[in-house]
Formats: structure tokens, sequence, C-alpha cells
């Protein structure tokens, strides 16, 4: 495994599952399922048992076409199941929003880590809050450029060089972040598998996780029933791509992946259980 030349608070040398917890009435894969606090709280319980480290909190989607939310709406959705969950599971909790004054109110209930997939560009006052916090920080390329958008982020999205630009933005990203105040130890990078980005793109990063470790940071992938795992896997239902999901999420982990965002908790744990067992039995071999 790859060391990092940042001593990190959250990554070991052992790779997090982070758990996604919805609670959106129009998420693209379990759309209408959490209807409630209770219900999203049932299951964020769920996917700590099954071996999540992390429970990531979204209220507002951000799928391509999805609806804003105001943030009374987003705050309504996520603050009762944060302080429901507060105390009660050993996995941390990240608040998924773009939003500063979420971002403040989540973590006042409770939530331990900042996910944001615009990398605190949506919201002038997300820097601040950020870096005022103790949060550690994902920071994901997407919807910036495109204006934060989720209706028109995928629209025809283009690139000469997906890798390089991403990285780039991503480096961009983390310079913002420590001129804030926000030190590089807290910071998670993630290249926003799907936001703004087509399938080919989807994959030439996900080839290329390399060039991420030149950052010094742990990164994050997500590619857990996205619509490319669809096309590759001839599945157009997202509610059956688990079996491609933990194939990208195990190939992500063999470049370097430290932390997997996923649906599919134990399904993942158990791949996981078995690659790393295999990996660790060659890494003997090959140390002598
Ligand atoms: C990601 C994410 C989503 C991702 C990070 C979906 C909130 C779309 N995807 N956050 N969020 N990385 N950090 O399909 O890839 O789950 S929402």
């Amino acid at each position: 495994m790859k060391q990092h030349n940042v001593r990190h608070e959250l990554v070991t040398d052992h790779v997090l599952l982070m758990g996604i917890v919805n609670v959106t009435p129009d998420s693209f894969s379990d759309g209408g399922t959490f209807m409630g606090p209770g219900a999203a709280i049932d299951h964020a319980r769920q996917l700590a048992l099954e071996g999540a480290d992390i429970i990531d909190i979204g209220g507002e989607s951000t799928r391509p076409g999805a609806q804003l939310v105001s943030v009374d709406e987003e705050m309504s959705r996520v603050i009762p199941v944060i302080e429901g969950l507060k105390g009660e599971i050993s996995a941390k909790i990240s608040i998924d929003t773009r939003k500063a004054e979420v971002m403040r109110a989540a973590i006042k209930a409770g939530a331990d880590i900042i996910n944001d997939v615009t990398a605190l560009k949506y919201d002038k006052d997300s820097l601040d809050v950020a870096a005022s916090s103790h949060c550690p920080v994902i920071l994901m390329h997407g919807l910036t450029e495109q204006g934060g958008d989720p209706k028109t982020m995928q629209d025809n999205p283009v690139y000469e060089d997906v890798v390089s630009e991403v990285c780039e933005s991503l480096r961009r990203n983390i310079m913002d972040c420590e001129q804030a105040g926000i030190a590089k130890s807290r910071l998670i990078i993630d290249p926003g598998i799907g936001f703004g980005k087509t399938a080919d793109h989807n994959i030439e990063l996900l080839a290329n996780l390399d060039r991420f470790h030149e950052l010094g940071l742990p990164l994050l992938i997500g590619a857990s029933r996205k619509g490319f795992i669809g096309l590759l896997g001839g599945e157009s239902d997202a509610m059956k791509r688990a079996p491609g999901s933990i194939a990208a999420a195990l190939f992500a982990v063999s470049q370097g992946a430290r932390i997997l965002r996923v649906h599919d908790v134990k399904k993942t744990h158990q791949a996981l259980s078995v690659w790393r067992a295999l990996d660790e039995a060659k890494a003997q071999l090959t140390a002598f």
C-alpha cells in the first residue's frame, strides 16, 4: 500500500467504507424508500452494523436533473437523522451538502466529516465553516465548473485531458483550503465519478488513479450504482448494480483508493475482506 506524505487524521492503512444514506424523495437508486428520519436512522444503523466506518447523510440529490432544495427543507431532512444517530453508532457521520448553513447545523448536531461535491465552492461561506470546524473535509471534483447546477452538469462535459484537469482543479481546491486555514491533514480528495463526466471520462479517471497520489492525500472513490457501471455491466436497473459496483470498488482499492462510498456495504465489506486477505498474502510472498 502506498504511503501518503501527510499524516492524516481519519485514514489509517485499512480501507474505509462509507455507507450512503439518502434522505431525499428523489434519489435515483432508492427513491422514496426513506420517508422520514426514522427510516433513515434505521438504515444508517443497519449500514453501521454491516461494517460502514462512515455514514454519509445527504438531503439534496445531486444526481443529474435533480431539483434544487431549499436550506430549510434540506435541514429538516438531515438534522433529525444526525441527532438520532449521534452517540448511537460508532461509525463517523459525514454530511453531504454544498450549503454552509447546512454544514454548520450538521456539525452542531454531531456530524464528524464534511462531504461537499463542489469542493467548498458552491457557497461562499463554506470555506469559513469548514475552517472553523475541526472536521475532515472531502473535496470532490464536480459541479464547480458547470456553475454548481446538477440540472446541467451532464449536458455536454468536455475535457481536453480529463485526468490532468481534474487533478489540477483538486490541487487548486487544496490550496484554497490551506489558505483559508484548513490543514492539509484534514483533506480527502475525490475525482467525482459521474459528476460532469461521460462514461469514458469515468473510465479514464479510474484507470489513472495513480496520478491523484501526487496530491499527497487520501483518495475517496464513489462509483456505486452509477450510470457507467450500468453501461459497462449491461444493467439498466440501478438497484441491481452491486456486482459491477464491487468490481469498480476493488479495482479502485488496487489503485490506492482509501475510502469507498457505497450503497451495498455488507456485500462490499465481504468482497474487500477476501481481496485484502489475498493481497496481504501476496505481499508476504514478495517481501522475501
Ligand atoms: C459522490 C458523492 C454522490 C461521490 C462523494 C450518487 C454525494 C450521487 N456521489 N460524494 N455524492 N463522491 N464524495 O450516485 O462520488 O451517489 S451523489
